[in-house]
């Protein structure tokens, strides 16, 4: 029976591949036993070789140049404080919004763990971590803490989303489950992997092969959240639970805000449908995503796509005309995900070619061999680019001290340089915490180093009244 049900699905896959010019997929199937036979062919099954056919014309073949098309202007965006008084009412009226969906149960939090990390070198996801300063507690539990904080504080659960791949699944669960999802419960924690996507030799245009069972897949963007959040029965469950935003955040900032109620009050009160953060740029060229109205639509422009003189033009004052970076913090509503994907159209976001090093199965050698140099271009949709599908979107600046430490390069030697690595972003945690601590009145003298948990404080205003030291020596390391 099973040998039946796996010779139909055989002669299914093997047409579709030919079809597609890929048949050679199959060319070592009869070597394997009958599980890695089937283990196979729900690989090959789960991926639509026509859209993949088309990507290789459009994306392997030729290099899509990136076009910017239309008008380009600058996105508008609320400033970080209110600028008069009718805007500081509307913040202050935002923000007890927030705290009232807060209160009220209708706030999920949304973690895209999928990507492989491997400017970080990190062997395991990324969320295992050791990220903070004193405790080292990884991503995924400081996360979870402020999750915990946000319950003691409203009196209602926040369930807590996470997109992993199909490449860390197993032990981001796994992560969860020996750490007893940190308090969350188990119900209240939902981890589900997104879709996959084939690398394509560039000169031969083959999708590779990883073994001779086994294609070479990679996530296919955090794009693939907005699909993978219908699919898994995500969305389902959010709106069973009555949840009206999703607050989206990366798994790589500790200092993300996992909810922020003036954002998510924001969205509410303007009734958009997907909205942003972000902050004044570095410089030109950080690698940071650039907002900007095209053709009067809300619009990311990846810095990889951003042309430099375009990055580089300033206005009349000397300051620059694009300066606002995207730190992919995100409020998105349920419904704007659930009508993407049951609209009669479905939708599509662009996809993003890169050509990367991906170990491949030599069958002459009959091994995996590493290249040296690029071989292959991986293909990825970006979530930003669902904000042009939005009716209506804004954005609002936020400061980088207090929200953006992002963990992404592997430390260099002291001295070396390297930014947005574990080394900068727990000197950004410290310095945040004194801040934090400074401001209620606790003096921190230099050469110590505190570490704030989020379940002590989510926000500055958590810790007033609460029992603190009056002074941190130098020399001291403080957990609070
Ligand atoms: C991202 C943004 C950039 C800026 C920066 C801020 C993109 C393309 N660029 O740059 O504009 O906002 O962050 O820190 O996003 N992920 C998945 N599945 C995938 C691929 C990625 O879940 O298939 C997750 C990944 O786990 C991480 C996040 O998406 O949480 C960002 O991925 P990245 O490291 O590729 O993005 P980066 O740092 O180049």
């Amino acid at each position: 029976m099973t040998t039946t049900t796996l010779d139909a699905r055989y002669d299914a896959v093997h047409k579709t591949l030919d079809a597609v010019g890929q048949p050679h997929l199959l060319e070592h199937y009869a070597s394997l036993d009958a599980d890695a036979q089937a283990a196979l062919l729900a690989q090959i099954e789960a991926i639509d070789w026509p859209e993949v056919a088309r990507l290789i014309e459009s994306h392997v073949k030729n290099k899509p140049s990136f076009e910017l098309a239309g008008t380009i202007e600058p996105a508008p965006s609320y400033p970080k404080q209110p600028a008069d008084d009718v805007q500081a009412e509307k913040y202050a009226e935002a923000y007890a919004t927030g705290e009232k969906l807060l209160r009220n149960g209708k706030v999920a939090a949304f973690c895209v763990a999928g990507g492989q990390g491997t400017r970080l070198g990190w062997d395991g996801p990324k969320g295992t971590f050791p990220a903070s300063p004193i405790r080292e507690a990884s991503l995924f539990q400081l996360f979870a803490e402020q999750l915990l904080k946000l319950r003691a504080k409203y009196g209602a659960v926040v369930p807590f989303y996470v997109m992993t791949s199909p490449i860390n699944h197993e032990a981001t669960v796994t992560f969860f489950e020996e750490h007893d999802f940190f308090g969350l419960g188990r119900d209240d924690v939902m981890v589900f992997p997104q879709a996959m996507m084939p690398a394509i030799d560039m000169t031969s245009f083959k999708c590779l092969l990883a073994g001779p069972g086994e294609l070479a897949l990679s996530p296919n963007g955090h794009g693939g959240s907005l699909k993978a959040l219908h699919t898994s029965g995500a969305i389902a469950d959010m709106k069973q639970r009555g949840i009206r935003q999703i607050s989206y955040l990366q798994v790589d900032n500790p200092l993300v805000k996992v909810v922020d109620p003036l954002f998510v009050g924001l969205q509410e009160l303007d009734d958009t449908q997907m909205s942003s953060k972000m902050l004044p740029k570095r410089d030109a060229l950080e690698k940071v995503g650039n907002f900007a109205l095209v053709d009067g639509k809300m619009s990311v422009i990846e810095y990889t796509n951003m042309p430099d003189d375009l990055a580089k033009q300033t206005d009349a004052d000397g300051n620059l005309k694009f300066n606002g970076g995207s730190i992919a913090i995100h409020v998105i509503a349920v419904d704007f995900v659930a009508e993407l994907n049951e609209g009669a159209q479905g939708f599509a976001l662009p996809w993003n070619r890169a050509e990367k090093k991906v170990p491949y199965y030599d069958p002459d050698k009959g091994e995996t061999v590493s290249p040296e140099s690029p071989n292959a271009v991986k293909l990825e949709t970006f979530v930003f680019d669902a904000l042009p599908l939005c009716d209506g979107s804004f954005v609002l600046e936020t400061a980088r001290e207090e929200e953006f430490a992002p963990i992404k390069n592997a430390s260099g030697a002291p001295g070396s340089g390297v930014q947005d690595s574990p080394d900068t972003s727990k000197q950004l945690q410290i310095d945040r915490a004194k801040r934090w601590l400074s401001n209620v009145g606790v003096l921190c003298e230099d050469g110590s180093v505190v570490e704030l948990k989020p379940t002590t404080a989510v926000e500055p205003s958590d810790l007033e009244r609460l029992d603190l030291p009056e002074r941190i020596e130098a020399g001291s390391r403080v957990v609070i």
